[in-house]
């Protein structure tokens, strides 16, 4: 068993920070605990608009603070995020992410993230390297 405290991965190698200021991701579980998934604890900043596009994950988002939008580009479609809603990107959707009040959003990615990536030109996390145990 693993067991871990936020406290603990804030200001370490596993508190990953947006290049443009947007967010910040707290990564609880990384594809080297070797589980199927990761488990991320992200802050996304009021006043921000994110486009994300993942092409190789599945990832699902559950808002636990603050409130914002997702918007489907393809279908123009916005839909309000509050606390208690989750949205799954079951279809490597592109969507812009934009909070009003900054959110705390529990993020699931399969497979799972490295701690590695960046998001490209188009907001995909490229996958990446195997990172070993
Ligand atoms: C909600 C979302 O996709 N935010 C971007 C960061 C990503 N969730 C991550 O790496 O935690």
């Amino acid at each position: 068993m693993i067991v871990r405290h936020l406290a603990d991965i804030i200001g370490s190698e596993r508190d990953v920070k947006a290049e443009n200021g947007n967010w910040e991701s707290r990564r609880l579980i990384l594809n080297n605990d070797a589980v199927g998934f990761s488990l991320h604890d992200t802050i996304i900043h009021a006043g921000t608009e994110t486009l994300l596009w993942y092409k190789y994950h599945i990832e699902a988002v559950y808002c636990i603070e603050g409130e914002g939008e997702v918007e489907t580009t393809a279908d123009g479609k916005i839909y309000p995020i509050k606390a208690g809603s989750v949205y799954l990107l079951n279809g490597m959707e592109r969507h812009m992410l934009r909070a009003t009040k900054t959110m705390r959003m529990v993020c699931v990615f399969n497979p799972p993230v490295t701690g590695t990536e960046v998001h490209d030109a188009d907001g995909a996390y490229r996958p990446g390297a195997e990172v070993k145990a």
